[in-house]
């Protein structure tokens, strides 16, 4: 101990503090930051306060260095660009490293690359590391982020400590995370999950910096180590990349967690549904990124005597309590939405929760000191000059965009008009229901139900989606994108949809599960529903679900599907609603047989038998017709 000490002390005393006291840190936690000071060999140590002073030092630095821009036209609003080589996730150096393969991806088919999670071996991932994180502070300053997943002290709640040389990631993980000291007396003797961040860009540089964002996309690599609760992310500054309490922490290193301690790491939003009667539901929904989520989860509902309240919009942390009840808790404190296609009209709420405190990055700006990205054109003066997350002079009708695809706001949740009361209730949310679903735009009914929970895994291990912009892919291919956890899974699948199935048992009040598609299209490539505020109809009729209503669900081989007619749609105009919910023979028996022969190559022996029977039945159905 006394030898960890000495050699705390001598590193610090080599690397000079810069704000913080090291002493009363919790040992493990001094055990840590030695060794980051040893590998990255940053100039100076900064252990962050959470405090609005450190907020205003960081920005003014950011400001002045030009990283920040000021939107002038809001208080306390800011606009990044970043380099334009790092601005999503990136899945193909995404890794997850244990010491055997198969406790992080299933057994493939021969030939056939995992598509559910990367395995690097912990020998092949040193080699790795060890090219790329000796002095990768050097010149920068290390800033340490005690950090709390979940509401402090909660029992549901995890902490975390990140070290990164970036300070854009120190101001989004104080807008995402609870950042605290107090997390230092909470965490007392106990493990945390151990974050180490770099942008990969030590000084003097060796790479020509764009936009004030130094970053090394060519060298960029996320490590999860799940067995030791520890992630390096090397090279992007890249919310999903850099921002390590999310994805990383919450849902890769939080799954294995969940699994181990029998609980749920999801990546779903939660809300609250008060019907006119004034009853309250809260029901949990899983879509891949950038179909969404956070449009659901502040849904403006169309239906009158309805209200929604958010609890979170993009992750869910659910564990059965003692009485048998699921309940979830929202494991961060901000939202990182995308902002195209955000506005007055598809999310009010949203666009409310920005107006300060919130930080855009890579939208464009307009000439009075505002943000801009498509969808906007109706609410900034016409005409009015832009310039687009390139830099370049634009205006509404050039060609091109003026924001990149997958940019994104970053604002607190408190900020939100209809956050919930309970949105950081230590015991979380009950969870009457849970929704699956994704980009379907052909096929797939407006809404269906399970018909058990096992079947509603069934449908889970089934999601797929159109291709975004959150990741690296390009154009629209449908893609499977198996419980919205595709790019975020910690371990094995199978083993996690075995773990989904082991949750169900004889004295917990199970969840009923749905799928729902706001995405079909018609003949002529037009959406066959509305969506936004009138997916409360939708809801409406999965809340007369959950309360039993026989009356309004008719059996078919994908499971329960509304009975005509019991759908809400009154002042919608002309629905087709025959179509809307019409299962086509062939597609359904071609998507049945293409779900299982995915599942055969990507999770073979590892997925557990009864998915497959079910999805069997399914087939055999269709065939039978
Ligand atoms: O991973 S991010 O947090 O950048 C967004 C997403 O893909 O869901
Ligand atoms: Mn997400």
């Amino acid at each position: 101990v006394y030898e960890v000490h000495e050699i705390v002390v001598q590193k610090v005393g080599h690397v000079p503090l810069a704000k913080g006291d090291f002493t009363h840190l919790p040992k493990k936690v001094k055990i840590f930051l030695a060794h980051c000071v040893q590998l990255c060999k940053p100039r100076g140590i900064y252990i962050c306060d959470g405090s609005a002073e450190e907020a205003d030092e960081i920005i003014h630095k950011l400001l002045e260095r030009g990283t920040l821009t000021r939107l002038t036209k809001y208080k306390n609003n800011y606009l990044c660009r970043t380099d334009p080589d790092d601005v999503a996730r990136v899945e193909s150096k995404t890794f997850i490293t244990t010491a055997n393969k198969y406790d992080s991806v299933p057994h493939v088919r021969e030939g056939v690359k995992s598509a559910l999670g990367c395995w690097m071996s912990p020998e092949d991932m040193k080699v790795e590391l060890d090219h790329r994180f000796p002095g990768c502070m050097s010149g920068r300053m290390m800033y340490v982020i005690p950090f709390c997943m979940g509401p402090l002290g909660s029992p549901l709640s995890k902490i975390g400590v990140q070290v990164t040389d970036s300070n854009y990631v120190l101001l989004c993980m104080r807008v995402m995370t609870r950042v605290s000291p107090k997390v230092w007396e909470l965490l007392g003797d106990d493990d945390f999950v151990k974050c180490i961040h770099s942008m990969g860009c030590p000084r003097p540089v060796q790479r020509r910096v764009k936009n004030h964002w130094p970053c090394n996309p060519e060298k960029v690599i996320i490590a999860h180590f799940p067995e030791e609760r520890k992630i390096k992310s090397f090279g992007s500054g890249y919310g999903g990349n850099s921002l390590l309490g999310k994805k990383c922490f919450a849902l890769r290193i939080a799954s294995v967690i969940a699994r181990d301690e029998g609980w749920m790491a999801e990546h779903m939003l939660i809300m609250s549904i008060t019907t006119p009667k004034g009853k309250e539901y809260f029901v949990s929904a899983a879509f891949p990124s950038a179909c969404g989520k956070t449009n659901l989860a502040m849904l403006n509902p169309s239906l009158p005597g309805f209200r929604i309240q958010c609890v979170g919009d993009d992750i869910a942390w659910m564990k059965f309590d003692e009485k048998g009840v699921l309940h979830g808790i929202n494991p961060e404190a901000g939202f990182f939405g995308v902002a195209p296609g955000t506005n007055m009209k598809t999310n009010p709420n949203a666009v409310l929760s920005f107006q300060e405190n919130s930080i855009f990055t890579n939208v464009g700006e307009t000439a009075d000191g505002g943000y801009f990205w498509e969808g906007l054109e109706d609410e900034v003066p016409p005409g009015i000059g832009i310039t687009t997350w390139l830099g370049q002079p634009w205006h509404i009708g050039c060609p091109g965009k003026a924001a990149h695809p997958n940019s994104r706001f970053t604002c607190p949740a408190s900020q939100c008009p209809i956050i919930h009361p309970k949105w950081e209730d230590p015991k979380g949310v009950p969870i009457s229901a849970i929704i699956f679903g994704g980009r379907r735009p052909t096929g797939v009914p407006l809404v269906f139900e399970a018909k058990s929970w096992a079947h509603g895994v069934m449908i889970g291990a089934c999601v797929k989606s159109e291709a975004t912009a959150a990741a690296e892919f390009q154009g629209k291919t449908i893609m499977h994108d198996p419980m919205a956890m595709r790019p975020f899974m910690g371990y094995n699948f199978g083993h996690y949809l075995q773990h989904w199935l082991d949750l169900e048992k004889p004295d917990r009040k199970m969840p009923k599960i749905f799928h729902v598609n706001w995405f079909r299209l018609d003949n002529n490539g037009r959406f066959l529903w509305p969506g936004f505020g009138d997916n409360i109809r939708v809801l409406d009729w999965i809340l007369r679900r959950v309360d039993g209503d026989a009356s309004i669900a008719v059996d078919s081989p994908v499971g329960w599907i509304p009975k005509k007619g019991s759908i809400d749609l009154s002042g919608l105009g002309s629905i087709n609603e025959d179509e809307l919910f019409s299962l086509p023979h062939d597609y359904w028996l071609e998507d049945s047989r293409e779900s299982r022969s995915f599942l055969k190559s990507q999770v073979g022996p590892d997925c557990p038998p009864i998915i497959y029977r079910l999805l069997e039945d399914q087939e055999a159905a269709f065939v039978k017709q």
